[in-house]
């Protein structure tokens, strides 16, 4: 059990959070963009408030709730509230089309569906579809949610949960191209909020820039669990504006963020040693962090950035130390309590410095993927382990090195794309014969992706009818950036597509 979890019979993970803000309820929570600022009481008053109405419509725990808002103050308080009232919260990307949409609420039948009011015309069918009643939140915490809690009073109370009862569903990206729901526990996400905040020093004195989504791990979980934990203030922005960033982090202690946010930082004019002087740690991950960009961010600022490794399914697993050598192209040691293993194809341990599958094990791994048993079978090992997918080394230390993926995915910006989804809506339009998508080096997003197309004859299909066609079915961020027309694919002896050969022709075709 890790330093400073309570022994509390009730094992909601909201009871821990509510413990702890309310030792200091007057502190600011959250200092957002519009100048509002939530204290932790505002913030606990907001939850219970939600709660109530939650309950009042006879939702359940273990019912479920889907949202697409934009961050507030209020969603924050949206996602406490379903903690607290022990409803299963599930966020999506606010990219996602009606049709990927529709995909998560018929997987997830949720009995609530809150939606940015802007999108209510195309959602509301979507919606109706699958039984799920609608409200609205926009990015000012208004909107038909925020109608229906006016005056409704704090409820008191909240729901008793065992460690593996569900807390949040979230989905990731697979292989098949079916999108999978990971399901966290309540003890999952404590385990890993008090570890994180150990080891990385957080305290009330922290300061956090808050410019993540929260939608994923990166910012729903580690970065606001940190903060609200440990009692620290966070600048709480809609997204990732660096002119915002730099004008903020003389105030800031600390900043979590994806290798773009670095990146772009860099390419600031104003981004130097001074705005950063009251700062004590920057922390990457989500996506490889080029040793190019931990160098230059050192020169510039005296700051080594703090790179980690994480998923969705895990929660954080691996971190380089906060006292300790930080070294570019490392991700650190395995966290408290969590077990890793390097293994061959034939699951033998491979020796210190060999390149093999990463294996984990601890309390932050995921109670398995949301009514699919069978998958969820095919990624643990029979001694409990789970099969990360990523290709690391350890050396003797014991420290971690990512070298690639086993599974073909890209991370674009910090969201992982699955080339099978993309593959599918190409080869199902007319005058394509196959295609081929794959992620190349992206000066601003780490990876972009390119579609490798073959069209049944010249001219049959061209870039803007396959551009138009995708934009109905996918979010942006999925959507090529480059589309290029070849003869034929490249292929193996296997008749298997070679995309290293595909990735090596195209590999200048994204960057500078
Ligand atoms: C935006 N676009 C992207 C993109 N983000 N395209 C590819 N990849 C992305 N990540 C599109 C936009 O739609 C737009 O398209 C064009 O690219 C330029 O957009 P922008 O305005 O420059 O983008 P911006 O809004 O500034 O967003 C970029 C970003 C954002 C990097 C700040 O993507 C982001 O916040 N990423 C973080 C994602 C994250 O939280 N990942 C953690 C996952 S958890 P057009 O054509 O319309 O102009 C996880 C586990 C772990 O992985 O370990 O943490
Ligand atoms: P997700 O499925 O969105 O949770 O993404 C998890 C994946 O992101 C991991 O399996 C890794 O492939 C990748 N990832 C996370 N952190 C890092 C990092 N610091 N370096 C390289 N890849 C990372």
């Amino acid at each position: 059990m890790p330093t400073g979890m309570p022994r509390i019979m009730n094992k909601n993970f909201f009871a821990l959070i509510e413990t702890r803000l309310a030792e200091d309820a007057q502190k600011i929570c959250l200092n957002c963009d519009d100048g509002s600022k939530i204290s932790n009481a505002d913030l606990l008053e907001l939850t219970a408030r939600i709660s109530h109405f939650i309950r009042s419509q006879g939702i359940e725990p273990g019912e479920r709730l889907v949202v697409q808002v934009p961050k507030s103050a209020f969603a924050v308080a949206l996602y406490l509230a379903c903690l607290r009232s022990g409803v299963i919260y599930i966020p999506l990307n606010t990219s996602y089309t009606p049709e990927e949409v529709s995909y998560f609420l018929g997987d997830a039948t949720p009995r609530l569906f809150v939606c940015d009011p802007a999108r209510v015309a195309s959602l509301s069918a979507v919606a109706g579809q699958h039984d799920a009643r609608l409200l609205t939140l926009d990015s000012d915490g208004r909107g038909s949610l925020p109608d229906s809690i006016e005056g409704v009073a704090a409820d008191s109370g909240t729901t008793e949960m065992a460690d593996d009862d569900i807390a949040v569903i979230l989905y990731t990206s697979g292989t098949t191209g079916r999108s999978k729901g990971a399901m966290l526990s309540h003890s999952n996400l404590a385990s890993n909020a008090l570890h994180l905040v150990d080891i990385w020093g957080f305290s009330s004195a922290d300061v956090l820039l808050h410019a993540l989504p929260i939608y994923h791990v990166h910012g729903l979980f580690v970065a606001l669990h940190c903060a609200l934990l440990s009692r620290a203030t966070m600048h709480f922005m809609a997204g990732f504006d660096a002119d915002r960033i730099v004008q903020m982090l003389p105030q800031s202690t600390v900043l979590m963020g994806v290798p773009t946010f670095y990146t772009r930082l860099l390419k600031h004019p104003d981004f130097d040693r001074e705005v950063c002087g009251n700062m004590r740690l920057f922390i990457s991950g989500s996506a490889p962090l080029l040793a190019e960009t931990f160098e230059e961010f050192e020169q510039r600022t005296g700051h080594r950035i703090l790179e980690r490794y994480g998923m969705t399914e895990t929660g954080m697993l691996v971190s380089n130390p906060l006292d300790g050598e930080r070294v570019a192209g490392t991700v650190g040691f395995p966290l408290p309590e969590v077990e890793t293993r390097i293994v061959d194809e034939n699951r033998n341990p491979v020796a210190p410095g060999e390149v093999g599958i990463l294996e984990v094990k601890g309390p932050n791994v995921f109670q398995g993927y949301w009514k699919m048993p069978e998958k969820t079978a095919e990624e643990f090992r029979e001694d409990g382990y789970f099969i990360t997918g990523d290709l690391a080394s350890q050396d003797a230390d014991g420290r971690i090195t990512l070298v690639g993926r086993n599974k073909d995915m890209i991370i674009s910006g910090g969201l992982n794309i699955y080339p099978i989804e993309i593959e599918n809506c190409i080869n199902e339009l007319s005058g394509v014969v196959e295609s081929a998508v794959i992620g190349v080096p992206h000066t601003d997003f780490g990876e972009g992706v390119v579609a490798v197309i073959v069209s049944t004859s010249q001219g049959a299909i061209d870039e803007d009818q396959i551009y138009t066609a995708l934009a109905g079915q996918l979010a942006r961020f999925k959507q090529p950036k480059k589309i290029v027309f070849v003869e034929s694919l490249p292929r193996n002896s296997m008749g298997k597509v070679q995309k290293n050969v595909l990735r090596d022709n195209y590999k200048s075709l994204l960057s500078d």
